[in-house]
C-alpha cells in the first residue's frame, strides 16, 4: 500500500495521512453510521484502500494546516518528536511534557492565585444538567417549552439532561477531588416555587429537599456554593416582556433567599443580555421571540428585578459577608483596524452595546447616553426613584461583579460609523484565535485581561469573579477522544495566566469558576458541545461520568494527556478548508478525524511511520 507520509517533520505527514482518510470521505457518511462504527484497524486500512487523492481538498487541507502550525502544529510536533514519547496501556499516548512557555504561565497562575480565600470552583445550571423536568412537582418552563417545540439541536431536550437530579451526590464528589473551594450552580425556580392554576406561586417541598441536600453535601465538604437565582428556566406561564414578572421574581427571589439562609454567595441572573437577545431578539433561545427591540424591554424588566431583588436583600437578609451580584457576559472585541480610529470607536461603543446596557445602571444609575442615543425610543427610561435603587444594588458591602467571557472577536466601523459595529472572527484569512466553536468560540487569551481592565477601569466593582470562562470539545462525542484533554487544559491555562496577569496588575479578581463541572445540554445546540470538565456520557443515559480535570488550581492534568483529542480539534480547520463558515455541524468531521488520527498510529505501531 502506498502512504504519503514520510518521516519528518511530523506535522506535515499528518496532513497527508488526514488527506488520505479524511476529505473525501467525510460528505458521504450518514450521520446515523457515526459514532457506532467500532474503530478498528482493519476499519481504517479499509478507509484507505481504493480511495483516490482528490487534488483540490488535499492542497486546501495542507494550506491550512500549515496556517496552524504557529498555533499548534508546534506542539504536536514537539510532543510527536520528544524522546519521552511513550505508550500507554491503550497504547497511542505519547509525550505529556509540558512546552517552555506553559511552565511560566503555570508558575504565574500559582502565584497570582495563592491566597487559599480564592474562590477556585466550576459551574453549572439547573436546566441544563439535572433533567427530571417533570418529577417530584417540578412545573415546566419555558425552556421546557421550547424543546419539547423542537426548537433545540435535533429536537433534544434537557428532560433527562445529566440526571443530576438523582445523581448529584457523585457529582459533587467531584468538586472537591478535582481541589476546587466553591461551586457555582442556578436553583430551578419551577422546582421550588412553580405557579398554580390561579397564578399564585407555591413551595414544593421535594424540589427544595433537593437543594437542601445539595447544600448539606458542600457544607460538610466545606465548598462554598454561588447560588444563581435564574439561569433563564423562566416558569412558563411568564414572559420578561411584561411588568408584571419583575413582582413575580421579586417574590421568588425573597423565597429563595428566606428559604436558604446557607447561602452567602447570591447572583440574580446569568447573562441578561443572552436570554434576553437570543430569546427576544434572535429567536434561538426561549421563548423564540424575533423582533428588532423587544430585548429592551427584557432587559428592562430585567433591570428592575435585580434592582428590586438586591434592594429586599439589603433589608431582610443581609448579614456581614453575604454577597449578591449580576452575572454579565461579554466577549472583548478587538479593532479590525487597529489604525483606524473609527474601528477603535467600534470597540467602544461594542463595549458599551455588550457590557453598558446592564452594568451602567447599577454601577452608574442610567443606561449609557450612547445607548440611550443609539436605540432611542426603543430603550425604556428608568424613574428617578429606580435610579437610585439600581444605584444601591452595587453598594460594595455586598455587592460583586460576575463576569462570563469565552471568546474574542473582531468588529470593525461599517463606513466609518460606528453605531453598529461589524462583528467578525477573521481576518485576512485567519482566525482571530483556535476556533473551538466556529460560529462564536475562539480562542484569545488576551480579550479576558482587556475585558477585566474595562469594566474595572468603568466601574470600580469591589471584586469580580469569573463566573465562566471554558471551551467546548468541538463535536466529539466518543469517550476515548474527548477525555484525553489537553486542548481544554490549554485553553484554561492560557486564559488564567492572563487572569493572573489582571491581578498582578491590582484588579480585584476574588474567584473563578470554570464552565462546566460536567458535559451538559447546551441550550439549543443540544447535546453536541461539551463544555465540561468531566466527560459524561448522554448516550449510556448519563451512566459513564470520567473526571477530566482533576486539580484545576495547579494545572497539573497532563496525566490525562493523549494524542487523539488533538484530532477532535482539529476537525475545525478541516470544516472551515472545506466548507467555510456556513458549515454548521462539526460532528460528521470529527469521527472522520480521528479514524485518520487513528491511522497515523497504526502505522506508527506497524513500523511504517
Ligand atoms: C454561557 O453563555 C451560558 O451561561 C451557559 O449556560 C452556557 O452553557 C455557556 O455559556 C456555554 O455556551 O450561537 O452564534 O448565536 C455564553 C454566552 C451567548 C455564547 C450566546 C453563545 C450564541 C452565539 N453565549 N452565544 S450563536
Amino acid at each position: 500500500m502506498q502512504h504519503h507520509t514520510s518521516r519528518l517533520p511530523v506535522a506535515l505527514d499528518f496532513s497527508g495521512v488526514w488527506v488520505n482518510c479524511v476529505s473525501r470521505r467525510m460528505f458521504r457518511v450518514e450521520e446515523a453510521q457515526l459514532g457506532m462504527q467500532p474503530l478498528t484497524a482493519s476499519r481504517c486500512l479499509e478507509m484507505e484502500e481504493g480511495h483516490e487523492e482528490e487534488e483540490a481538498q488535499d492542497s486546501l487541507v495542507r494550506r491550512l494546516m500549515r496556517k496552524y502550525m504557529e498555533h499548534t502544529l508546534h506542539e504536536i510536533t514537539y510532543r510527536a518528536t520528544t524522546k519521552h514519547a511513550s505508550a500507554t496501556s491503550a497504547g497511542w499516548a505519547i509525550s505529556r511534557d509540558l512546552l517552555p512557555d506553559d511552565h511560566q504561565k503555570e508558575e504565574l497562575i500559582k502565584r497570582a492565585f495563592s491566597d487559599p480565600a480564592f474562590m477556585w470552583g466550576c459551574a453549572t445550571s439547573a436546566y441544563q444538567v439535572e433533567g427530571a423536568w417533570n418529577k417530584d412537582g417540578r412545573k415546566p418552563s419555558i425552556w421546557d417549552k421550547f424543546t419539547h417545540d423542537g426548537r433545540a439541536f435535533k429536537g433534544s431536550s434537557g428532560d433527562d439532561a445529566c440526571d443530576y437530579y438523582h445523581r448529584y451526590e457523585e457529582d459533587l464528589a467531584r468538586i472537591s477531588e478535582y481541589g476546587f473551594n466553591t461551586y457555582r450552580f442556578s436553583i430551578s425556580w419551577t422546582r421550588v416555587f412553580p405557579l398554580d392554576e390561579d397564578g399564585n406561586m407555591y413551595m414544593n417541598e421535594k424540589g427544595v429537599q433537593f437543594y437542601k441536600n445539595v447544600l448539606r453535601i458542600l457544607a460538610d465538604r466545606g465548598i462554598t456554593p454561588i447560588v444563581t437565582m435564574f439561569h433563564w428556566d423562566l416558569p412558563a406561564e411568564l414572559d420578561w416582556l411584561d411588568e408584571e414578572v419583575v413582582d413575580y421574581f421579586l417574590r421568588y427571589a425573597e423565597f429563595l433567599l428566606a428559604t436558604f439562609p446557607e447561602v452567602n454567595w447570591w447572583s440574580t441572573f446569568n447573562e441578561p443580555w443572552t436570554f434576553c437577545t437570543m430569546g427576544y431578539a434572535l429567536g434561538l433561545h426561549a421563548p423564540g421571540k424575533q423582533s428588532q427591540y423587544l430585548q429592551y424591554r427584557c432587559g428592562h424588566n430585567v433591570l428592575r428585578a435585580h434592582a428590586r431583588a438586591v434592594d429586599l436583600f439589603r433589608r431582610k437578609f443581609f448579614r456581614p459577608g453575604m454577597k449578591i451580584g449580576l452575572v454579565l457576559n461579554y466577549d472583548f472585541p478587538f479593532p479590525k483596524d487597529p489604525e483606524n480610529p473609527h474601528d477603535l470607536d467600534a470597540v467602544q461603543v461594542d463595549a458599551i452595546k455588550g457590557v453598558g446596557w446592564f452594568a451602567d445602571p447599577i454601577y452608574k444609575g442610567d443606561y449609557p447616553e450612547l445607548l440611550k442615543e443609539i436605540i432611542g425610543e426603543h430603550l425604556p427610561r428608568f424613574t428617578t426613584e429606580e435610579k437610585n435603587l439600581l444605584l444601591k444594588a452595587s453598594n460594595h458591602e455586598y455587592n460583586y461583579y460576575g463576569l462570563n467571557t469565552y471568546s474574542g472577536r473582531y468588529v470593525e466601523a461599517v463606513h466609518n460609523h460606528s453605531w453598529s459595529p461589524k462583528q467578525s472572527f477573521w481576518k485576512d484569512d485567519e482566525p482571530i484565535g483556535f476556533p473551538f466553536i466556529h460560529a462564536w468560540l475562539y480562542k484569545v487569551p488576551q480579550e479576558i485581561l482587556l475585558h477585566l481592565r474595562w469594566v474595572n477601569d468603568r466601574y470600580h466593582p469591589p471584586g469580580i469573579i469569573i463566573t465562566e470562562n471554558g471551551c467546548a470539545d468541538p463535536g466529539n462525542t466518543e469517550y476515548e477522544y474527548t477525555v484525553d484533554d489537553w486542548h481544554r487544559v490549554g485553553f484554561f491555562r492560557d486564559y488564567l495566566a492572563k487572569v493572573a496577569e489582571a491581578v498582578f496588575e491590582g484588579i480585584p479578581v476574588v474567584g473563578y469558576t470554570a464552565w462546566a463541572l460536567i458535559d451538559n445540554f447546551e441550550w439549543a445546540d443540544g447535546y453536541q458541545r461539551r463544555f465540561g470538565i468531566t466527560y459524561n456520557d448522554f448516550g449510556r443515559q448519563c451512566h459513564g461520568r470520567f473526571g477530566g480535570f482533576p486539580e484545576m488550581g495547579v494545572i497539573k492534568t497532563y496525566e490525562t494527556y493523549g494524542w487523539l483529542k488533538i484530532g477532535s480539534v482539529y476537525l475545525n480547520i478541516l470544516q472551515y478548508a472545506i466548507m467555510g463558515p456556513h458549515y454548521t455541524s462539526s460532528y460528521c468531521t470529527s469521527l472522520y478525524l480521528n479514524i485518520a488520527i487513528y491511522c497515523i498510529f497504526h502505522r506508527q505501531k506497524m513500523g511504517q511511520l
